[in-house]
C-alpha cells in the first residue's frame, strides 16, 4: 500500500501482500523480479521477491530448518542475508566475508535451522543500499512451539521512498546522501498483513523496518497491550505500550487488544503521518487471559566479561576528520581491514563500547549474534541484534559470541554502511 501524504491522511486503501509462504520440509524458491508499484497514482519500477515488494512473508516452526533457494533472474548481482538468525556463517549471505555474489542466472541454496522464535526479516545483503531501497526485503517469523492466544497475528513493515521531481523512483546518490541522516525517501508507507480486525480482538503486531537509512517513531492507537519482544527476543518483563522508535534493522513485537480502527502513525513530526489503518468492523467478547511473556529463546547468559573492544563511529556532515577514505569510519577504519575489530574464543564474553562522535543516530547491527543491552550498572537489559545509538551516545553492550565464524557488524543506516560503516570480528 502506497500513498502520498495528503493521501495518508484523507483515506488508505489496502493492497494485499502476498500469502505467507510455510517453509517447512519444503524449500522455498526466492526469485527477485522488476515489480511495478503505484507510488502517488505513478508506476515505479522496483525489484521484489517472488513478484512482490515486499516479498513473500516466510513461516517456520522454532528449530525447523529452512531451506531457501535464491534464484537470479537479475542482469546484477545479489544475496540474502537473514537479519537476526543465529545461523552457520557460510549462510549468513555477506558479500566476500561468507560468500561472492549469486550471479545473474545463477541460483544459491541456503539451508539452516532456525533456533530461535521471533520476528526477524531478510534482504539483499549486495549493494544493498541500492537492492534493499528497491524493494529486496520480507519478513521471516519463527513461530514459537506453543504460540500465544491471539486473533490474528500481522506484519507490518516499514518503508520509505525517495521519488524525483516526476515522481520517479529516483536512482541518483547525492554526497549529502553519504554523509548525513542517510538516502531517506520522501514517501513513507507501511505494508500491513491484515487490514480488518474487530473490536475485542487480541492481536499480536510485528512491526518491522526494512528502510534504507530512516529511523521510525512510531505510535499505535486504537490498541492497548505491551511490547513482548525486540529484535526477535522475548522481554522477560513486557513494557506497556507506548511510543516506539525503530532503526533501520530493528522490530517490536506487540500484543494488545482492539479498542478501535488502529491506525499505525509515524509520529517523529508535530503532525504525526497515517502509515496504516486496521479497521474495526464489528466486535468480539474482549479476552480476559493477561497478556504473559512470550517464552525465552534460551540464549546463553553473560559470563565473566574476557575482552573489552572500543568501536567509535566517526565521520559525516561536521565529523572530526578521521583516518578512513570514507565518509564514515570506526576506529578510524572505513570498510573491512584485513584484521578483524576482535577474536574471538568461542564462548566468550565480550563488552564492547561504541561511542558515536558523530552529529548523526546509527543503528548498529551485528551479524549471527544477539547482544546485551546494559544499564549504567553494566547489568544485561534486553538482548537485540541492531542497537541505535544517539549521536554524541555511549552504549555498552555485552555479547557471548558462541558462533563460530567471520561476522559482519556494521551501521544499518545503508548509506553509511556503503560509505565505510562496517568491519568485522572472528569467533573461533
Ligand atoms: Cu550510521
Amino acid at each position: 500500500m502506497i500513498m502520498n501524504r495528503r493521501q495518508m491522511l484523507i483515506g488508505l486503501s489496502a493492497a494485499a501482500l502476498p500469502q505467507p509462504i510455510r517453509a517447512e520440509g519444503s524449500r522455498v524458491i526466492l526469485r527477485p523480479t522488476k515489480v511495478d508499484m503505484v507510488v502517488e497514482g505513478r508506476l515505479i519500477e522496483m525489484i521484489g521477491f517472488n513478484n512482490s515488494v515486499p516479498g513473500p512473508e516466510i513461516r517456520v516452526g522454532r528449530n525447523e530448518t529452512l531451506s531457501a533457494r535464491l534464484e537470479n533472474t537479475l542482469e546484477e548481482g545479489t544475496m540474502i542475508h537473514w537479519h537476526g538468525i543465529r545461523l552457520p556463517n557460510a549462510m549468513d549471505g555477506v558479500n566476500v566475508l561468507t560468500q561472492d555474489a549469486v550471479i545473474p542466472g545463477g541460483s544459491f541454496d541456503y539451508r539452516f535451522a532456525v533456533p530461535d522464535a521471533g520476528t526477524f526479516w531478510y534482504h539483499s545483503h549486495y549493494l544493498s543500499l541500492d537492492q534493499v531501497s528497491r524493494g529486496m526485503f520480507g519478513p521471516l517469523i519463527v513461530e514459537e512451539l506453543d504460540p500465544p492466544e491471539v486473533d490474528q497475528d500481522i506484519t507490518i513493515q516499514l518503508f520509505d521512498i525517495l521519488t524525483d521531481a516526476e515522481g520517479n523512483f529516483d536512482r541518483t546518490f547525492h554526497t549529502s546522501h553519504y554523509t548525513t541522516e542517510g538516502r531517506l525517501g520522501d514517501v513513507m508507507m507501511a505494508f500491513s498483513s491484515s487490514y480488518q480486525t474487530r473490536v475485542g480482538e487480541r492481536l499480536r503486531l510485528r512491526v518491522i523496518n526494512p528502510s534504507v537509512d530512516r529511523v521510525f517513531k512510531i505510535t499505535l492507537q486504537g490498541m492497548s497491550g505491551v511490547v513482548v519482544a525486540l529484535d526477535g527476543m522475548p522481554l522477560v518483563a513486557p513494557q506497556l505500550l507506548g511510543d516506539m522508535v525503530l532503526a533501520p534493522g530493528q522490530r517490536v513485537d506487540v500484543i494488545g487488544d482492539v479498542d478501535a480502527d488502529v491506525l499505525v502513525l509515524e509520529s517523529s513530526s508535530v503532525e504525526p503521518l497515517l502509515l496504516a489503518k486496521i479497521s474495526a468492523t464489528g466486535s468480539r467478547d474482549k479476552r480476559n487471559a493477561a497478556i504473559t511473556p512470550l517464552p525465552p529463546n534460551g540464549l546463553p547468559q553473560p559470563g565473566r566479561i574476557t575482552q573489552s573492544v572500543g568501536l567509535v563511529m566517526q565521520g559525516g556532515a561536521g565529523g572530526k576528520p578521521h583516518g578512513g577514505f570514507g565518509s564514515w569510519a570506526f576506529n578510524d577504519v572505513s570498510g573491512l581491514p584485513r584484521a578483524p575489530l576482535l577474536s574471538a574464543q568461542r564462548g566468550e564474553t565480550i563488552l564492547m563500547q561504541l561511542r558515536n562522535d558523530t552529529a548523526f543516530p546509527h543503528g548498529i547491527h551485528l551479524h549471527g549474534h544477539h547482544f546485551w543491552e546494559t544499564d549504567e550498572r553494566r547489568a544485561p537489559t534486553v538482548l537485540r541484534d541492531t542497537t541505535l545509538v544517539e549521536a554524541g551516545e555511549t552504549k555498552e553492550i555485552l555479547c557471548v559470541f558462541d558462533n563460530p565464524g567471520a561476522w559482519l557488524i556494521h551501521c544499518h543506516m545503508l548509506s553509511h554502511q556503503e560509505d565505510g560503516m562496517a568491519t568485522w570480528l572472528q569467533v573461533a
